[in-house]
């Protein structure tokens, strides 16, 4: 009896040592909390536009996009000079190569673009044929491009930026040389709502989206843009959302973003901002120095769209925020505005900025 008594004790003994030990393993040795990142933290997808190159060569830059990313946008492989850059001669494999990633890694792909004014291959921009062979043309174009990323695809931009900056007019060809539409030149105004047909009857599933620039600090373009989106929406077009691309600076007036979220939150349609970057150089300053003032503003604006992004979309028409590229290697803008620029969340070499950290507070605000 007592040999079983003592026995008892020690096996009680033995168990309180266990865990007196663990709970020190515990306080000594703990397990850290996985990093949010910005994936983690936003209530919907977080895009990037992302360059094949990129994504066959660079460890970096897929080690960041996996971390932070689970939405994907093409930067150029789709476009028309892309996929058919003569008559007949089909290139799909760059797009294929990132449609492929994204499925390997389960994010969501948002096709870009089906028709655009620009990004034009020569036989387009040269090609000789009335209204019909025109019509032909751009049905063939869209539909072929489709059906080709059928199923795989959750969205596509079908037309981008056909809105002209200074009047809200559809572009035509009577604005700058190159500003010019030759599909509404040759299509007439309705050639948006038939895109948008074509696209849906090659690939039912997709959801179609027109996108455009400048709708946070163009008022009369903005209400052309709802005109348009409206319009389509009422009769039946199926459209499913609009992209405001925010293609903005630091100087941006932040009233014109809340009011351009707002009013397209209003149509009732998905709201996606497309391809997001905050420039800190607009005046095209040689001799610019990126000072901490610089990044902390750039920060805070990162911030206040992802805060006035969520405050002002509903939940449901939250399509996502798409950054365009994430790291100023990467970005458009030095080489277009040839000028030093670093409009992006990550730096040259691929480490989080201020902006990072203001986008990451803006998500989870
Ligand atoms: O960033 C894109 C750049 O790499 C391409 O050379 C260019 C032409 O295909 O398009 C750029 O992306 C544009 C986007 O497709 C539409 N909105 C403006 C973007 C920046 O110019």
């Amino acid at each position: 009896m007592v040999g079983t008594l003592r026995c008892y004790n020690c096996l009680v003994l033995f168990f309180c040592i266990l865990i007196i030990a663990e709970s020190c393993k515990k306080k000594s040795n703990p397990t850290p909390e996985p990093a949010a990142t910005l994936q983690s933290t936003a209530p919907f997808p977080m895009g990037a536009a992302v360059n094949s190159p990129n994504l066959k060569n660079k460890a970096v830059y897929v080690g960041v996009l996996l971390t932070e990313y689970n939405s994907v946008t093409p930067d150029y492989e789709m476009k028309l000079n892309w996929v058919e850059p003569q008559q007949g001669v089909f290139n799909y494999a760059d797009g294929d190569y990132i449609v492929n990633f994204a499925t390997q890694h389960h994010m969501r792909f948002h096709g870009h673009n089906l028709i655009w004014h620009q990004a034009l291959p020569d036989w387009v921009l040269n090609f000789q044929g009335d209204t019909s062979a025109w019509e032909n043309l751009f049905k063939t174009h869209i539909e072929s491009e489709a059906a080709h990323y059928k199923g795989e695809v959750a969205s596509w931009d079908v037309v981008n930026e056909a809105i002209r900056d200074d009047n809200g007019a559809l572009r035509n060809q009577d604005v700058n040389p190159g500003d010019g539409s030759i599909w509404r030149q040759h299509l007439g105004p309705d050639y948006i709502a038939r895109a948008f047909q074509y696209a849906h009857e090659a690939d039912p599933n997709a959801l179609l989206f027109y996108n455009d620039y400048g709708q946070e600090w163009n008022g009369v373009k903005l209400d052309s843009i709802i005109a348009l989106v409206t319009n389509l929406k009422n009769r039946g077009i199926p459209i499913s959302g609009v992209g405001m691309q925010m293609h903005i600076d630091i100087n941006t007036d932040p009233a014109g973003i809340t009011a351009g979220l707002q009013k397209l939150a209003a149509t009732g349609l998905k709201v996606h901002v497309s391809e997001l970057d905050i420039s800190v150089n607009p005046n095209n300053d040689p001799n610019i120095v990126f000072t901490t003032a610089l990044q902390l503003t750039q920060a805070s604006m990162y911030q206040f769209i992802a805060e006035t992004y969520r405050a002002t979309v509903p939940a449901a028409q939250q399509y996502g925020i798409t950054t365009w590229e994430f790291s100023d290697a990467d970005s458009w803008i030095p080489s277009f505005y040839n000028r030093i620029d670093w409009p992006l969340p990550f730096d040259a070499n691929y480490k989080k900025k201020p902006a990072y950290f203001g986008l990451l507070k803006g998500l989870k605000y």
